[in-house]
């Protein structure tokens, strides 16, 4: 079996660069099965029609296509940026539709299809990502491929009635249908990917269609390399060169919050400086002592909406210089070009403050980065939209605002400003252990486990019971697993059938369950969990038996 990922673009690894989030877990699944990333190479065909190219690193083919460039109009910038972007972020007011875009959007998947099925064996397995592609599976089935599909979304899931809007609905409806397996950042995600089949699958239902059972679906958040971008924070030195000149300003006295974003109107950066600037007005203690450095590389700028963006952020950003201006240190620095990897690392961990604001955001990597980047003796806050998919993780950890309250951002910082080091290493420590426990690989192992059909994830915690004098037939392996974002599966095996252990776990609060079905053997089985940390309660037939 090979694995055949498929994005719109394509991190072409050469083993040398530092990549970002999502290229390693993906990279680090190629590598483990073999196999071959497909995506656009970002250049245009001369010809009108596709030229594809593939360069080989070790055991992975990255396979680029050179797209048309009257269809990667309509299917880029038109249906996939001006459609289904800003109907996942919310932003029904951005959306221009146009049917045309939509045939190039569609016409455009049907050529990556075609790529696929020339390369494609019998027993491969396919992991489609995000909102450009999702006709994808339906393009390849229509061409035979009977593999089994998986997709990934990374945005959030849209809001079922603005998809319902849409003339085309039918047909996004029956292209997720088309999956063996989708997955989403967070329940809510889900949970909205659901109602829209289920509405979508009743109206299809009036029209008598015969219907099949819904795909499968569950929540895969996405996670960072984290020890390695520990590792880089920690060695790092800033190199890029408009960075370092802001830090080596910043004395001892002046601390940095630091953020960085691509420059969309999903992340709310103009609102942040807004916020920003309520902040000193309100505190005015802090004027001299802080430094807001705002990283927002511009992007999609043949899209109308990006350049009014860039255009709002420029303007917000010159209003706070002027309200505020300083002697010395200025009050926010807006750097719109990208910056290399390990010096926005290390960048991370000098700032004591990460203030992660969008308005919406599927997960939002940079918020688990900045705490992956911190020093555990003296780690910074991290200032965290309620809006984003991580904050369904780290919320035990981050100070969680409401973008669109300014206050509410004003407070979090004063808090986060204020913060003695016992509270910020105790926040820390509970954000840092989820990052840590469901990082790239975790993810993208999940994910492709699952697609697979099994339902067992690698194992994340492990312990064995011994076999005893009292019951030598005792021995269970007992393993925790991860099958879902808050729900851990626990399978204990042993060398005879009756003793096969299986429950549920939440981690929750951090209190950990183990639910255990067993006979012979159990008191030991009981005694061991226990003392792993677990508290146990044995099921019987009939539901849980009294310990
Ligand atoms: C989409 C979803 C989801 C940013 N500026 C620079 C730079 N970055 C890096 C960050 C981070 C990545 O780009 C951005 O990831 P985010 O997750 O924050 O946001 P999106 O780009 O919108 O990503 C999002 C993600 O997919 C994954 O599923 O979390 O919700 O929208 O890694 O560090 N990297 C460098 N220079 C920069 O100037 N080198």
């Amino acid at each position: 079996m090979r694995l055949f990922v498929v994005s719109n673009r394509v991190a072409v690894s050469t083993g040398q660069s530092a990549p970002g989030g999502m290229t390693v877990g993906i990279e680090g699944a190629l590598r483990a099965h073999g196999g071959v990333w497909v995506g656009w190479s970002g250049k245009a065909s001369t010809d009108g029609s596709v030229s594809s190219r593939c360069v080989a690193h070790g055991n992975v083919d990255y396979v680029t296509l050179d797209l048309p460039p009257e269809k990667f109009q309509g299917y880029y910038a038109g249906f996939a940026n001006q459609v289904l972007w800003p109907l996942c972020h919310g932003r029904r007011d951005l959306v221009a539709y146009s049917s045309g875009d939509f045939e190039s959007y569609l016409h455009v998947n049907g050529l990556f299809a075609d790529e696929l099925v020339r390369r494609l064996g019998p027993d491969d397995l396919i992991w489609i990502h995000d909102y450009h592609l999702v006709p994808l599976a339906r393009a390849l089935r229509a061409r035979g491929v009977g593999s089994r599909i998986g997709f990934f979304l990374h945005t959030p899931f849209a809001d079922p009635d603005d998809l319902f809007d849409l003339p085309v609905h039918g047909a996004i409806a029956e292209s997720l249908e088309a999956y063996d397996l989708l997955g989403f950042q967070t329940r809510g995600d889900l949970e909205s990917f659901r109602t829209f089949i289920s509405r979508s699958r009743a109206s299809r239902r009036l029209g008598s269609v015969h219907l099949t059972s819904p795909p499968r679906a569950d929540v895969f958040p996405i996670g960072i390399e984290t020890a390695e971008f520990e590792s880089t924070a920690r060695a790092a030195q800033i190199v890029d060169t408009r960075l370092s000149a802001i830090f080596d300003r910043l004395g001892s006295g002046i601390a940095a919050i630091i953020s960085a974003d691509r420059l969309d109107y999903s992340k709310a950066i103009p609102e942040k400086f807004r916020a920003f600037g309520a902040f000193l007005e309100l505190h005015p203690e802090y004027e001299e002592r802080v430094c807001l450095v705002q990283v927002a590389p511009i992007g999609r700028s043949e899209i109308p909406a990006y350049a009014l963006e860039a255009a709002r952020t420029r303007s917000a950003y010159r209003d706070l210089r002027a309200a505020h201006q300083r002697a010395e240190l200025p009050v926010a620095e807006l750097l719109t070009e990208s910056v290399d990897r390990p010096s926005l690392a290390a960048a991370f961990r000098r700032s004591r403050v990460g203030l992660v604001t969008p308005f919406r955001d599927g997960m939002n990597l940079v918020a688990k980065e900045y705490v992956a980047a911190q020093d555990a003796d003296d780690p910074g806050v991290l200032v965290l939209s309620s809006f984003t998919g991580a904050a369904e993780e780290l919320s035990g950890g981050a100070l969680l605002v409401d973008p669109r309250e300014a206050l509410s951002v004003v407070r979090a910082l004063r808090q986060a400003l204020e913060m003695g080091i016992e509270e910020r290493r105790a926040r820390w420590s509970k954000m840092i252990s989820v990052i840590c426990r469901n990082d790239a690989a975790a993810w993208a192992g999940n994910f492709i486990e699952s697609l697979r059909g099994r339902r067992e994830a690698p194992h994340l915690r492990s312990t064995s019971i011994a076999p005893s004098r009292d019951a030598p037939r005792a021995r269970l392996d007992f393993r925790a697993v991860r099958t879902a974002q808050s729900s851990w599966e626990v399978q204990a095996v042993s060398d005879r059938a009756r003793h096969l252990v299986v429950g549920r776990a939440a981690p929750g609060d951090g209190a950990r369950t183990a639910f255990v079905t067993n006979n012979a053997g159990v008191n030991e089985f009981l005694l061991r969990v226990r003392s792993a940390g677990y508290t146990t309660e044995l099921l019987g037939p009939n539901g849980p038996v009294k310990l």
